[in-house]
């Protein structure tokens, strides 16, 4: 395989498709020398089937708003891959979401859950639908109108979307709702369900909580610990969420959270009362972090990000691309020693770059937020049971399955002098198992 070729041929196919190119070029660079030890993938046209989704299925949704006025918004849903499980991966509502990012997300996905060790295929989906400013009943409307057209598309052995940005318990509940009117089957189609209607403990928690554990083992290969550490987190939402409740209890301090607005800085750290808050924040389906420092009084910093705040440990967990070159550069120099990605894809390339040039410990986001997919997984596992875990067990499964994550990383990612190039081990173990599974299904 070569690599800009392959790029440019891709480049000239879908031209712009800026996200969904850097996330392909990433995986191919880090593949390339395993690609070539083994010519079978080649014969097998492995990389030509796998960068290109097995479907892309795009349709409008028209609802009114509260005033009667009709709105029209437009959904996708990407299968990208199904050789290892069903389609599985999230739905995401921002006014942002266009083809490109969806696509990135769902090949992302293909490599993140094969890591899990669970069989799950990837996917993702969504709307540039703003759920900013928006009713409950106008929620209802909008969610129950994309699933009147997304129901046809998948089911609980086929495709099994869940939440991400804008996607929570709430809407997982209206889109549950009418699937199971419109289906008339009540199965687990969709994760991240409510406790009393199917869904598992923990999974509300589980990429935050995924995220500091996957963190917990980099950092013990260094003899370290989150015990006394001090640590930015990005975005206000389930995912930082999760990550600050986790990170608290391991005796860290988290000392920011930031929105499209800007950062807060709370010198005394994040826990208890200010923790549930953060759920408040999210659930007033405002998009400012602001008021969390009216509340708390502390500083807030208007249109920055957090990343020149000093710390030891860094977890990005609000969106793609939200930590440049620059943003790095001044992580390092205050001597931060780890940053984990709870969020997809939220270091650029020249980042990435700073942070294995410094050889500080770096887990990209497919391998450090699996976590949230993983309990995604054990809640499909449960339901075909038809069986309830304790939070206990599905705590355990979960850090456990981090852990084999991260072991993998290593295995696939060390090189001679003990560095652990986490991008490459995460990538190379990803691919293996979904590109056997393919030879060994033929071409189809
Ligand atoms: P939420 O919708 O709960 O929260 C996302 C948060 O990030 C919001 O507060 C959002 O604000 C904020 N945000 C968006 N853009 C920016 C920005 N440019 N700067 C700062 N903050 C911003 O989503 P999640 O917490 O679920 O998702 C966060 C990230 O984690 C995403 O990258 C997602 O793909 C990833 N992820 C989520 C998983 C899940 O299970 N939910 C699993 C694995 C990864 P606003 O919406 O107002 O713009
Ligand atoms: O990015 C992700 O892994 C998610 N948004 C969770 C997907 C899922 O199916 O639980």
């Amino acid at each position: 395989m070569n690599v800009e070729k392959t790029m440019i041929g891709l480049e000239k196919k879908h031209p712009g498709e800026q996200e969904y190119l850097q996330a392909v070029r990433e995986v191919l660079e880090s593949i390339e020398e395993v690609y070539s030890d083994n010519p079978h993938f080649e014969s097998a046209g492995i990389i030509e089937r796998l960068v290109e989704p097995d479907r892309v299925l795009t349709f409008k949704i028209p609802w009114a708003d509260d005033d009667g006025a009709v709105m029209v918004n437009l959904g996708y849903r990407i299968q990208f891959n199904n050789a290892i499980g069903p389609y599985k991966g999230g739905l995401r509502f921002h006014p942002s979401v266009n083809l490109s990012i969806l696509k990135f997300l769902g090949f992302e996905q293909i490599f993140k859950n094969s890591l899990t060790t669970l069989p799950m295929g990837g996917a993702k989906g969504g709307s540039d639908f703003n759920p900013k400013g928006k009713s409950d009943a106008e929620i209802m409307r909008f969610c129950q109108a994309f699933m009147l057209e997304l129901w046809k598309l998948i089911g609980p052995e086929t495709d099994v979307p869940a939440g991400d940005i804008g996607v929570g318990g709430r809407e997982i509940g209206f889109l549950f709702g009418m699937y199971r009117k419109l289906a008339r089957e009540n199965t687990g189609v969709l994760t991240g369900k409510g406790r009393g209607w199917g869904g598992s403990l923990i999974r509300p928690e589980a990429t935050g909580f995924g995220n500091v554990y996957f963190a917990k083992e980099m950092l013990k290969t260094k003899g370290e610990s989150f015990e006394g550490k001090t640590v930015c987190v990005s975005g206000f939402g389930n995912v930082a969420w999760g990550a600050t409740k986790k990170v608290s209890q391991l005796g860290g301090k988290v000392v920011t959270l930031s929105g499209p607005d800007g950062y807060i800085y709370d010198p005394d750290g994040i826990s208890g009362e200010k923790i549930d808050y953060m759920l408040e924040l999210r659930a007033s389906n405002n998009d400012v972090v602001q008021p969390y420092a009216l509340e708390f009084g502390v500083e807030f910093h208007k249109g920055k990000r957090p990343w020149n705040v000093p710390c030891d440990i860094a977890l990005p967990c609000a969106t793609q691309n939200e930590l440049d070159g620059n943003d790095a550069e001044a992580l390092i120099k205050n001597g931060c020693i780890c940053v984990s990605e709870g969020a997809n894809m939220p270091s650029t390339p020249e980042a990435v770059e700073v942070f294995h040039r410094s050889k500080i410990l770096y887990g990209p986001g497919k391998a450090a937020n699996a976590g949230g997919v993983s309990v995604s997984g054990l809640e499909m596992t449960q339901n075909s049971m038809k069986l309830n875990w304790t939070r206990e067990e599905v705590d355990n499964k979960l850090h456990q399955i981090m852990q084999e994550i991260h072991e993998q990383c290593v295995t696939h990612g060390s090189s001679e002098d003990g560095f652990v190039d986490y991008v490459k081990g995460a990538n190379i173990a990803g691919f293996l198992k979904v590109a056997n599974a393919m030879v060994d299904q033929g071409v189809i």
